[in-house]
Parts: C-alpha cells; sequence; structure tokens
C-alpha cells in the first residue's frame, strides 16, 4: 500500500487530501475542504507541485497522454481531471473519489505534482466554453497542496 497526502492552503479555503493504492489498483482520493462557496468546485491533479507563485505556478491538468479535458468517467479526459467537490451550506466539501489514471508510482506517478480546488464549477468539457476542453472552465484556483509521499 502506497499512501499519500496534500494540504490544501489558500486565503480562505483549507483541506488536507489523502491518497492510497494497493498495488496497481485504483487509487482512492479521501479528504475534506473547508471555507468553499456552497455548490461544485472543480477538483483536479496539477502537473507541477512548484507553488513558488501559488497555485498559479502548478501547471495546467496533468496530461501525459495528451488528451483532452473531460469528466472522470470520460476516456477522452487528462489522467488529472477528478471532475468537481461538492461544498455543503457549511461550505465544506467531503472527499471520496476512486480513480484509476492517478497512480502513486511509476512513471505516471501524481507524487510531487499538486492537487487544485477551483472557485467554480468544472463543467467536464461540456460547456461549450473556450475554455470547457482545457480547464473546464472550472475559475481561479482557490486552494492547492503538492503531493507527498506519507509513511
Ligand atoms: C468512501 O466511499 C466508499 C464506497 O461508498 C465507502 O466504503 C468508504 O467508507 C468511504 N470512505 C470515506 C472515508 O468516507
Ligand atoms: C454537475 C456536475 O458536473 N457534477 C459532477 C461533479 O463531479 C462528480 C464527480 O466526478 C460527478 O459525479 C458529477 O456528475
Ligand atoms: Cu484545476
Ligand atoms: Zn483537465
Amino acid at each position: 500500500m502506497v499512501k499519500a497526502v496534500a494540504v490544501l492552503a489558500g486565503s480562505d479555503v483549507k483541506g488536507t487530501i489523502f491518497f492510497s493504492q494497493e498495488g496497481d489498483g485504483p487509487t482512492t482520493v479521501t479528504g475534506s475542504i473547508s471555507g468553499l462557496k456552497p455548490g461544485l468546485h472543480g477538483f483536479h491533479v496539477h502537473a507541477l507541485g512548484d507553488t513558488t507563485n501559488g497555485c498559479m505556478s502548478t501547471g495546467p491538468h496533468f496530461n501525459p497522454a495528451g488528451k483532452e479535458h473531460g469528466a472522470p468517467e470520460d476516456e477522452n479526459r487528462h489522467a488529472g481531471d477528478l471532475g468537481n467537490v461538492t461544498a455543503g451550506e457549511d461550505g465544506v466539501a467531503n472527499v471520496n473519489i476512486t480513480d484509476c489514471q492517478i497512480p502513486l508510482t511509476g512513471p505516471h506517478s501524481i507524487i510531487g505534482r499538486a492537487v487544485v480546488v477551483h472557485a467554480d464549477p468544472d463543467d467536464l468539457g461540456k460547456g461549450g466554453h473556450e475554455l470547457s476542453k482545457s480547464t473546464g472552465n472550472a475559475g481561479g484556483r482557490v486552494a492547492c497542496g503538492i503531493i507527498g509521499l506519507q509513511g
């Protein structure tokens, strides 16, 4: 079992996201994020674990296969496309996602990359906006954290 964690930090938004993967199986993503506006928020793995310029320097969605932006269940999606998380009226989103494209080992490992939560919903590539096919038009990056190995 390989485990990893990302501590999300933003000006109002905070959270902790845990990752675990057994062998070559899917990766489970759990945790919670607080301080969000109620509703849907785009939630992705971005390519770089670089926060020298805050969440802006984490690069685009992690996309080792060179695909378009999409929904987690789509064939044509970035590996980092985890859809959105839903915050309740209290601003808290509980995360519980299982995904096969974000391994914690091997050439496409997400260790050292970043988790980003956005201000707005991810349209999952279907919004018809010029940004739909690259970012899901999910708006600003309200918090991010670098994915690091956990013992
Ligand atoms: C996540 O969801 C699965 C399947 O619904 C459930 O078995 C598991 O307990 C949940 N984990 C957390 C941390 O909520
Ligand atoms: C409205 C919408 O886009 N909902 C999606 C948010 O993300 C979750 C997790 O991927 C999907 O299940 C929803 O369909
Ligand atoms: Cu993103
Ligand atoms: Zn994407």
